[in-house]
């Protein structure tokens, strides 16, 4: 329905930030099953989406996990601009993390996947071959936030549906053990977040790429937040998908678009279609493949 008068101005005059919080009970518990497993892995398989690897880092995780060598696969590589993926690998290498960037469900990648377990439990096969042990299948547990493909990545891998997945968070409820056929045993893990996003911005992002429950999130606000990032960094990419000149506000950008594409009701833009219709062009990648943060700016950040 088209909401107009004071909702409009608010609209009009939105300075963002938007202060976003999802976490339901079921993640508290997988966090605790999550800590309680642990020590039945070798290692950690962290899954973060490859358009934004900072803010699908979950800090939690860093707790959880401990010291365990941790492999950091950055998923959805298809969706990301592939020049960001590639500064974002070379920064990972340079803070002596492994990672990888994946498309996980067109990509062949058990052979890579084998070899860096290998690597990164390079010390366990050597004591247990000192001890004259046959080396056992390697234990990972996939842990990441919610939606970035944990269920996806274990179901490539077993050539099955062993896992259930969905394009919304919150598909896997509880932990399950899926045996692949040779060298590696994984543990698939809900999707988890934190209590509070320190950073307005993450929690943004994480709505707007569908890491948090569309139903608890203002879409108007994570459309507002997306036009005005794409105003800021993208602009030519708005203009060419929707055939529009730039507005003064984002609001009006939106509107202009609304108006290109038609949402009308009762003459009037139907705003609920268009911010919604929006937010899915870019999970889509109508807008071409854009990646919303940069590793440079992370160094910058941390400097
Ligand atoms: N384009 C693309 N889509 C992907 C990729 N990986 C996963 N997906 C899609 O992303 C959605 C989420 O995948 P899931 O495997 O269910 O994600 P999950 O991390 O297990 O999610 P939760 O169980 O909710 O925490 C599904 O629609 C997948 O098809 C990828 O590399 N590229
Ligand atoms: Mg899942």
């Amino acid at each position: 329905m088209a909401k107009k008068g004071k909702n409009q101005k608010q609209k009009e005059e939105k300075t963002f930030t938007t202060n976003i919080n999802w976490f339901p009970g079921h993640m508290t518990k997988a966090r605790r099953q999550m800590e309680e497993n642990l020590k039945k892995v070798d290692f950690i398989i962290e899954i973060r989406d490859a358009r934004i690897p900072a803010s699908s880092k979950n800090p939690m995780l860093e707790e959880i996990i401990g010291n365990k060598p941790r492999l950091i696969i950055l998923s959805k590589r298809d969706k990301a601009d592939p020049e960001a993926t590639k500064e974002w690998t070379a920064y990972f290498k340079n803070e002596n993390e492994m990672a990888i960037s994946l498309d996980l469900i067109q990509d062949n990648y058990k052979n890579k996947l084998i070899d860096a377990s290998q690597e990164l439990c390079k010390a366990l096969i050597e004591k247990q071959k000192r001890r004259g042990i046959n080396p056992r299948a390697l234990r990972a547990m996939v842990c990441g936030i919610p939606n970035v493909g944990k269920s996806t990545f274990i179901n490539t891998l077993a050539r099955r549906k062993a896992a259930q997945t969905g394009d919304r968070p919150g598909v896997t409820k509880a932990l399950q053990w899926i045996k692949l056929a040779d060298s590696l045993e994984l543990l698939d893990t809900p999707g988890v977040l934190w209590p509070k996003f320190e950073e307005p911005l993450v929690g943004e992002k994480l709505a707007l790429l569908g890491s948090i429950k569309d139903e608890v999130v203002s879409q108007d606000d994570i459309a507002l937040f997306a036009c005005s990032w794409l105003m800021e960094h993208h602009p030519d990419a708005l203009k060419n998908t929707y055939q529009i000149e730039i507005q003064e506000t984002p609001y009006q950008t939106l509107l202009e678009i609304g108006k290109k594409r038609g949402y009308l009701l009762r003459g009037e833009i139907d705003e609920n279609r268009l911010m919604r219709s929006f937010i899915k062009d870019i999970r889509e990648n109508k807008l071409g493949a854009i990646t919303w943060e940069r590793a440079d700016d992370q160094r910058t950040t941390r400097d």
